[in-house]
């Protein structure tokens, strides 16, 4: 059993990791940062798998009951190689994040190329054929998540442009998921704090009586490297560039070995939850860049969390 099961706010789950590189049926270096959702009755996850040449690219793993998963035997999507787009994926493709709307499952990606990593949108309705829609956004830029639905009309998102090693989370609005603007603030790193240097949005957020809710991942620089860790935040309904409040200390923070020791240690990060009807939030994320973990916490303490801003 996990020793810190209780420390934080979001759970670890005893199995912990749920997916490793053993688990992966064919070479590759690393699986972190996965996006979640359900479909066909199915948990998915769409996890990023570090290729050996150190290239990402979306493989599916597969669960009846969100703990225990198959992955595929071979990629789903995987950095374009022809046509304009390739010259922005050279690097690889990393962090999806899913949203379901109306039947069509949108993919926000990060597209890493020689100029710098940025966000990308791809679509799909089976999971079988994924349609890409290009850049959404230019470098530097990541961390892009859509909201579940229009708000005053518009599509939302989230986004993370970079600047001087640090970076805010903002929102953007569009009336076609092309084009973007009426560009926000939404919140920016918080000095004396877990996450004081830079800050970006996890999965898209889950709607709740009392504000959007969003799990971010907030980095402090330190003298041995960066720390990731995990905090709550909640958005207006009608106007997410409010904060309503905002958590003063981490939901979840790498304590356990598989989230201190890795490619890249001391890293959660998530892209995927999935809310349960009893309340409960499934929180997957990557740990050290090495694995994939599963925390579990309940949603109304995640918003209790958020102390007022
Ligand atoms: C961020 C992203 C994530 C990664 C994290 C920690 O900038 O690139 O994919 O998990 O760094 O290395």
């Amino acid at each position: 059993m996990s020793k810190h099961k209780s420390r934080d706010l979001l759970h670890r789950y005893d199995g912990n990791p749920i997916i490793e590189l053993e688990d992966i049926p064919f070479k590759c270096n690393t699986v972190f940062n996965a996006a979640a959702t359900k479909y066909n009755g199915e948990y998915l996850l769409l996890l990023r798998v570090e290729n050996l040449q150190g290239r990402s690219v979306f493989v599916l793993a597969h669960s009846p009951d969100g703990y225990e998963f198959k992955v595929d035997d071979f990629p789903v999507m995987w950095p374009v190689e022809e046509g304009p787009m390739a010259v922005y994926e050279t690097h690889g493709i990393e962090d999806p994040r899913i949203t379901l709307m109306d039947g069509v499952y949108y993919i926000m990606y990060t597209a890493f190329g020689e100029l710098g990593p940025t966000v990308a949108l791809a679509t799909t309705t089976d999971f079988k054929s994924f349609e890409r829609h290009g850049l959404i956004n230019m470098p530097a830029s990541k961390n892009a998540a859509l909201f579940p639905r229009k708000i005053g009309g518009r599509y939302c998102r989230f986004a993370r442009p970079a600047s001087d090693g640090g970076g805010s989370i903002w929102v953007s609005y569009s009336k076609d998921l092309k084009y973007w603007g009426d560009h926000q603030v939404v919140m920016a790193p918080r000095a004396g704090h877990w996450d004081c240097t830079r800050i970006g949005a996890g999965a898209p957020p889950i709607e709740t009586d009392q504000g959007w809710l969003e799990i971010y991942h907030g980095v402090k620089d330190t003298s041995a490297g960066p720390i990731y860790r995990l905090g709550a935040v909640l958005l207006d309904l009608d106007d997410p560039s409010k904060v309503l409040g905002r958590s003063l200390i981490p939901v979840l923070m790498p304590r356990e070995l598989y989230e201190r020791i890795g490619d890249i240690g001391n890293v959660v990060f998530s892209c995927g939850v999935i809310p349960e009807d009893d309340g409960t939030l499934k929180v997957y994320y990557g740990a050290a860049d090495t694995c994939i973990c599963l925390s579990i916490g309940r949603i109304d303490d995640l918003i209790e969390s958020c102390s007022p801003s």
